[in-house]
């Protein structure tokens, strides 16, 4: 019979649709017994269609998900998009068509185009859409209960801000003080904004890592990101004024040093204490650093005197009060003392302005540089000759005896700013009213007025639409668009019903990603309408078994979704505070050795190898780029390779499902097991590329022991393959007459014990002439046999062994001839 000609085109439509259509792979979300939740990050739809780098997560997690399933879990694999936020607004202005349209036109390309095509386990009763009303209805009540809980603030805070983007951004949205987005230098500026309060989870959130199987480059990104330093607080009192400047201090051991004082451009007491002939210069210089980023701040060491002084309570030196925008106002107090001997920062400053160093650590050379590392004390009293770790804490406890300072912990992390004056996004559902604020009232908690004049929106009355207007664009100088639009602005208090004004900013998206995954088992289900996520339906599937992303989100999305969920379980309304049991952060994919970009003109566009190869090969080949958590270099010569094995294994299928070969010959048997073993541990910790190697090794085999290969040897094969190669697969299995669909198969299991290796005896010949034998296992007999010069176990131990050395060492090898398991012979060149 002739073998029909692999065609992944056809297959691959033949089976999305039988598959879509008999609901294969949709999860019955109420009656599961098994759940197993394999998430995988959603994307938001770009006007360019899927990213190569999406399939690539995609390939991994379906994989590993469709692992679980034959392993007799019942796998809810949902998708869905993250289609609000200033990725899907700024692709709108600049095709000049309406975010609403242009969402409705790439969410179905990427849908029916794209993730379809993906051969994935995508459960599409349950997707979730956040710019769906019917899910940003449930953003905003999130936000309510939020509010309610006493987790938003909302500030007066110097903020980053894009003037391109026309927005507040997020700290984590500006990446070397650029727009993360746009890529233009971030300013600062005054806006009075909403902001959730993930501060107060800090510890927490530090302290969890220690207690969730995480990627360790996510868990430690995160720790870096909380920045938790332990140190001390100092009070200086400033001379001839009633004031007291307070610190924060890493380095209490360095205090002798502590030639002069930086506060922050913004630190209320800036112009207090700045005597009137300093006052012109400050005044200026706290006018510029409005305007300059807060990297810049960092790196330029510029500052004013103030005039006035502070006394060392260490020495009872009088040293000088600076203003100085190296130091920042948001992060421990706001003010330092500044060790120059002993800080890069302050060195340079203290160049700069002539000021005093003083050596208190010894060890280095403080005329050249700082010295910032550990050392004995010197110059510093009573304290003199501890070493500094040892005198941290004694100078600490000095402090705290005497009462000029205490221990203390900071955190880098800042509370969350969700404002966004932007139009593309769930409006913040809260309602100012001035005559109930000027009266001090507000909304109540526990007869506590939480914010004066603020209440929320009712919860009756969620969602507060996104009103449709025409022109969405953002207007620059803190005004969101939504404010042009009266009849949304305008609304009657909901406490004493006079004129009030709603709120016209939207939150940030990743408010919107923040809870998506607690909405996935609800949605569709009966009580879809009623609640943002049902109660029993979360107890069943949540939290998350597997999460799969990008480490690009490891300080966003991964650290706000934890900090959601820690928020909603002090709430009462989940009883789980990690969102996610597992997370592993996949590689990227480059291309030519680059991050593919369209300026380099290197992207690899996924449709495209769809056509040509088929999605089969694309996933596989993608896995087998290189380890999964690494990634690696996308080429079109290599995924032809995949590609041929592919090929190869349809036509070992066909020819071998003719002789159908009835009994499993040993070593068949013994290759098969072990190959069982080695995917079902490999898959279990991601080793994708080393489980497809395993599986080409095995075809290579099949191929040199064609007859003994039995029908079942070949169905377990296949069904290993099914999880990479899920459409080839279930063709050829229905060929070899078994019953739709292999996807509803067990996972082979393996017999761990017939693994453990016979061994073989080997007759070693030279020239022919029995000199010897040796004992090697069965596998390493089996390898095939090399040319001369070519090692392989047997011919290695074979030389080693002192009887045969003998014969053959110093002599010239003519050729090794090997009988597997049998036989080796060494031939030699007759020298007598
Ligand atoms: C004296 C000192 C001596 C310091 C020394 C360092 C070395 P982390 O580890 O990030 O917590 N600092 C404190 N608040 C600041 C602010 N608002 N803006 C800029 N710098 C600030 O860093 C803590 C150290 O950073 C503090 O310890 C302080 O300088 C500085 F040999 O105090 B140190
Ligand atoms: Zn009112």
């Amino acid at each position: 019979m002739e073998i029909p000609r692999y065609d992944p085109k056809e297959i691959e439509k033949k089976y999305r649709e039988k598959w879509s259509k008999d609901t294969l792979f949709n999860t019955n979300i109420k009656k599961a017994k098994k759940p197993f939740y394999n998430l995988m990050m959603f994307p938001y739809p770009s006007g360019e269609g899927l990213h190569v780098g999406h399939v690539y997560a995609f390939s991994g997690s379906d994989t590993f998900g469709r692992f679980k399933r034959m392993q007799g879990f019942d796998v809810f694999e949902p998708m869905g998009f993250d289609s609000f936020g200033i990725h899907s607004e700024n692709y709108a202005i600049k095709k000049g068509i309406h975010p609403k349209e242009l969402i409705e036109e790439t969410t179905t390309f990427f849908r029916e185009k794209q993730l379809k095509r993906l051969g994935a386990l995508f459960d599409w009763d349950h997707q979730v859409i956040t710019s769906d009303p019917d899910y940003y209805k449930w953003t905003q009540w999130l936000f309510v209960q939020l509010f309610k809980a006493g987790f938003v603030t909302r500030k007066k805070a110097s903020v980053d801000w894009c003037p391109s983007c026309k927005t507040v951004l997020a700290d984590e949205q500006v990446i070397s003080g650029k727009c993360e987005r746009c890529g233009t230098s971030v300013i600062q500026k005054e806006l009075e904004q909403w902001f959730l309060k993930i501060t107060d989870y800090a510890e927490k959130l530090l302290a969890n890592l220690e207690k969730i199987d995480w990627s360790s480059t996510t868990k430690l990104m995160q720790r870096n990101w909380i920045g938790r330093s332990e140190g001390a607080e100092i009070n200086f009192s400033v001379k001839g004024q009633d004031e007291v400047l307070k610190v924060f201090t890493t380095r209490p051991d360095t205090i002798f040093g502590a030639t002069f004082m930086v506060i922050a451009p913004e630190h209320p007491l800036a112009m207090k204490i700045t005597t009137e002939k300093y006052r012109e210069d400050a005044v200026k210089y706290i006018e510029e650093s409005k305007k300059i980023t807060e990297l810049e701040r960092t790196q330029a060491k510029t500052g004013v005197f103030t005039g006035s002084y502070c006394i060392n309570p260490m020495t009872n030196e009088e040293i000088p009060i600076w203003i100085a925008d190296y130091v920042l106002l948001g992060y421990g107090t706001g003010a330092i003392m500044a060790v120059p001997a002993h800080d890069e920062r302050d060195w340079e400053f203290a160049k700069k302005y002539d000021l005093s160093i003083i050596e208190v650590i010894s060890g280095g050379n403080i005329k050249k540089e700082a010295y910032i590392g550990e050392g004995k004390l010197v110059n510093s009293g009573k304290f003199n000759s501890l070493a500094s770790i040892e005198a941290i804490k004694k100078v600490t406890n000095y402090m705290e005896e005497k009462n000029l300072g205490k221990r203390a912990v900071n955190y880098h992390l800042r509370d969350w700013l969700i404002s966004r004056q932007r139009y593309w996004g769930p409006p913040i559902p809260m309602i100012f009213c001035e005559k109930c604020g000027k009266e001090g009232k507000g909304e109540e908690v526990n007869s506590k007025v939480l914010l004066p004049g603020w209440y929320s929106v009712p919860e009756s009355d969620l969602s507060v639409l996104l009103p449709a207007i025409k022109d969405y664009r953002p207007k620059g100088a803190g005004v969101s668009p939504l404010a042009t639009v009266s009849e949304f602005v305008n609304v009657k208090c909901p406490s004493c019903g006079s004129q009030a004004r709603r709120e016209t900013d939207v939150s940030d998206t990743f408010l919107d990603s923040s809870w998506y995954f607690l909405r996935y088992p609800t949605v569709n289900e009966p009580n879809s309408a009623k609640v943002a996520f049902d109660k029993e339906l979360t107890r069943k599937w949540l939290p998350v078994d597997m999460y799969i992303g990008g480490n690009e989100h490891a300080v966003l999305h991964l650290l706000y979704t934890r900090f959601i969920t820690m928020a909603l379980k002090d709430i009462g309304l989940i009883d789980f505070e990690e969102p996610f049991k597992k997370f592993r952060a996949h590689g990227l994919i480059i291309q030519g050795g680059a991050k593919m970009s369209k300026s380099r003109g290197n992207v690899v566009n996924p449709n495209e190898y769809m056509d040509t190869y088929g999605t089969d090969t694309l996933r596989m080949y993608l896995l087998f780029i290189g380890p999964y958590e690494q990634g690696g270099d996308f080429s079109d010569r290599a995924i032809s390779g995949v590609y041929r094995f592919l090929n190869r294994v349809w036509k070992i299928t066909h020819e071998i499902s003719e002789q159908a070969a009835p009994s499993a010959n040993s070593l068949v048997a013994r290759q098969i097991n072990k190959l069982v073993k080695k995917i079902t541990e490999d898959i279990e910790f991601l080793r994708f590329n080393t489980a497809i190697a395993g599986l080409m090794e095995f075809l290579n085999f099949t191929y040199s022991h064609k007859k003994e290969i039995d029908r079942e040897t070949l169905k377990k094969f296949l069904i290993l393959l099914s999880v990479f190669a899920p459409f080839i697969s279930e063709e050829l299995w229905n060929k070899i007459g078994d019953n739709y669909s292999i996807h509803d198969q067990s996972w082979p299991t393996f017999d761990e014990k017939s693994l453990e290796e016979e061994k073989v005896t080997i007759a070693v010949q030279v020239n022919g002439k029995l000199r010897g034998t040796i004992e090697v296992k069965n596998s390493e007999s089996s390898l095939p046999a090399g040319e001369a010069g070519i090692q392989n176990e047997v011919e290695k131990k074979a030389k080693e062994d002192p009887r045969i050395k003998g014969y053959i060492e110093g002599k010239e090898l003519k050729n090794v001839i090997y009988v597997p398991g049998k036989i080796i012979n060494y031939v030699l060149e007759k020298t007598d």
